[in-house]
């Protein structure tokens, strides 16, 4: 009986101080850091990371798909996001900014777009591209063997409305979704090498705009209605007559707990900010130029050290290096 009592006491008392402990003692508990697939994302976390340890936290990775990470950030298992895309994740991130359950940490000053997109050469072999009109007048040309006469648009492992809006639209398209992201560059590859016609789905910012010349989809002008109400556009029936945003946000997310126990870091990731140039930059030294994620964030932050200092608030700065001192 009072064994278990003694029991019942240590536990409680465990927990309570496994419940106090992150607030007294951050720097002790890792800074959980998502990761995603694709290399922007990637890199932006490394340098993220490596900006935190200069502060004298610990950082982890967790690799996470997209749809998976909003459990992870619900939970507490991931602490933060650096790359909110609005036209992959604004449905879910709106939902829990919302009712609570993340945080908004600000927003680069990047404009986003996530579509459609074809290589310039196509445009020749389909005249009045980049109207979505043309497109669906084209489909024959985007044939691939197995498709059933229908037109191939390749997409990657995100989650979007595509075969919505493939019926919205009454395309005659299919969506042949690759596993890997990197995976819609090797099929734009091989057509680009024949000249074949080809559609799939791109980003800007993103290395391929250094690379290779082409254009986004011109869809119906996106609007939030678009997404809820049928009767919107030209499909009376059917949501998703539309294209994705063209200038869309770039957010960053944090959890509940991130914003209570690491004031320092929040502070610091609220200021963290890129834009256009330097993310679509970044992705060509991986994609294009071969380094690896670890070694492009490395390169970036030896060569931007007054930036990136400058997005640590000075009290922080000054708390750091007091601690430093002992
Ligand atoms: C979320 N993404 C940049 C792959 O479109």
């Amino acid at each position: 009986m009072v064994s278990r009592i003694r029991l019942f006491l240590l536990s409680s008392v465990i927990s309570a101080l496994s419940l106090i402990a992150p607030a007294i003692s951050h720097s002790q508990e890792p800074i959980k850091i998502i990761t995603n697939n694709w290399t922007s994302q990637v890199v932006l976390s490394e340098i993220t990371g490596r900006i935190f340890q200069s502060m004298g936290a610990k950082v982890d990775f967790l690799p996470s798909s997209i749809s998976d990470q909003w459990g992870a950030l619900a939970y507490g298992v991931g602490h933060i996001q650096i790359e909110v895309w609005e036209g992959t994740m604004s449905e879910q991130f709106n939902r829990m900014v919302a009712d609570g359950s993340i945080v908004d940490a600000g927003t680069h000053t990047a404009t986003t777009r996530e579509d459609w997109w074809y290589p310039k050469y196509v445009e020749e072999l389909c005249p009045g591209l980049p109207s979505w009109k043309a497109l669906k007048a084209c489909a024959d040309l985007f044939k691939r063997p197995g498709s059933e006469g229908e037109g191939v648009y390749f997409s990657g492992p995100w989650e979007k409305p595509d075969e919505a809006r493939i019926r919205a639209l009454e395309m005659n398209f299919r969506v042949k979704t690759l596993s890997k992201g990197d995976d819609i560059w090797v099929e734009l590859e091989k057509s680009y090498s024949k000249k074949q016609p080809i559609v799939i789905f791109n980003w800007s910012p993103n290395w391929v705009e250094s690379r290779y010349s082409g254009a986004f989809v011109e869809f119906p002008q996106h609007t939030a209605a678009c997404e809820t109400d049928p009767e919107w556009g030209l499909n009376k029936t059917l949501i998703y007559d539309c294209g994705n945003p063209k200038s869309g946000w770039l957010k960053k997310a944090a959890t509940v707990n991130f914003k209570q126990n690491y004031q320092c870091e929040f502070e610091t990731l609220k200021n963290i900010n890129f834009n256009n140039h330097q993310i679509a930059s970044l992705s060509a030294r991986v994609d294009v130029d071969k380094l690896n994620f670890q070694e492009a964030a490395e390169e970036w932050i030896n060569n931007n050290h007054s930036l990136w200092k400058s997005w640590i608030p000075q009290n922080c700065i000054d708390k750091n290096s007091h601690q430093e001192a002992f």
